[in-house]
């Protein structure tokens, strides 16, 4: 079961950026609420973060990253995939992982969304030491809206996500509908990408 935060006036999937405060049924803002003042809607973005963790309690490093994310500003935890264990992908001598994923609507921008991601990440006591190794807490970008983005920070779609059923598996969780900017099917990348082993994981004290 996925959990999803009732929010009323939510975006359509594949229809990611829509104006804050004009979607179907959102209350007012402030400012169109006042007479002759025009009011500046603010862009949200439906975005997807990738969870990840193979060090230190790695159920609980997601739990909590969830928790942070919801918290990040001007964002909004909409749903929450269950956590599953994994074989890792890339080097072997290191522990399985422990997999998810989280949709947010945010105001951040992608790489503003990105910094919050890597101070979270810190926070976890996330040491850099080895190209695909072992770690507290990863979040990776996998989505915002529609956007694809590829600079010296940040590559979105993210760039491993077609290959990875501990990515996919939670992306369709969330939106059993979901596409990817260039009109690929998650459900069919699912059913093509190698075998990582998933196993569900039982939900940890109701946060998954
Ligand atoms: N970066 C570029 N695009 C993005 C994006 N969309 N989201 C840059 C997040 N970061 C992005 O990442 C290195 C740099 O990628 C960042 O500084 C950021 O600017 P990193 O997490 O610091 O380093 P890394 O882990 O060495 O590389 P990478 O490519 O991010 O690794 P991945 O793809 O995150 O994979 N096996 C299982 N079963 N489960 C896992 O979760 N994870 C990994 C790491 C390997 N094997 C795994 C798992
Ligand atoms: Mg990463």
């Amino acid at each position: 079961m996925v959990d999803r935060i009732p929010e009323s006036g939510r975006a359509r999937p594949g229809k990611n950026a829509v104006p804050a405060g004009l979607g179907h049924g959102a209350p007012q803002t402030p400012a169109q609420a006042q007479p002759g003042k025009t009011a500046t809607p603010v862009m949200t973005v439906l975005a997807y973060i990738g969870l990840g963790s193979n060090l230190e309690n790695p159920a609980a490093q997601l739990a909590r990253a969830v928790a942070e994310l919801a918290a990040l500003p001007g964002t909004t935890l909409l749903a929450q995939s269950p956590f599953y264990a994994s074989r890792p992908v890339g080097p072997q001598d290191q522990p399985d992982f422990v997999n998810g994923a989280v949709e947010l609507r945010t105001e951040l921008p992608p790489h503003r969304l990105l910094d919050h991601l890597q101070a979270i990440e810190q926070a976890h006591g996330r040491e850099r030491l080895r190209h695909w190794g072992p770690r507290t807490l990863d979040l990776d970008l996998l989505l915002y809206g529609d956007q694809q983005l590829s600079d010296e920070r940040l590559t979105v779609p993210h760039a491993e996500l077609p290959n990875r059923d501990f990515v996919l598996q939670p992306l369709l969780d969330l939106n059993p509908d979901l596409s990817l900017p260039d009109g690929r099917r998650v459900d069919q990348l699912r059913a093509q990408c190698p075998d990582n082993q998933l196993r569900k994981l039982p939900p940890t004290g109701g946060s998954n």
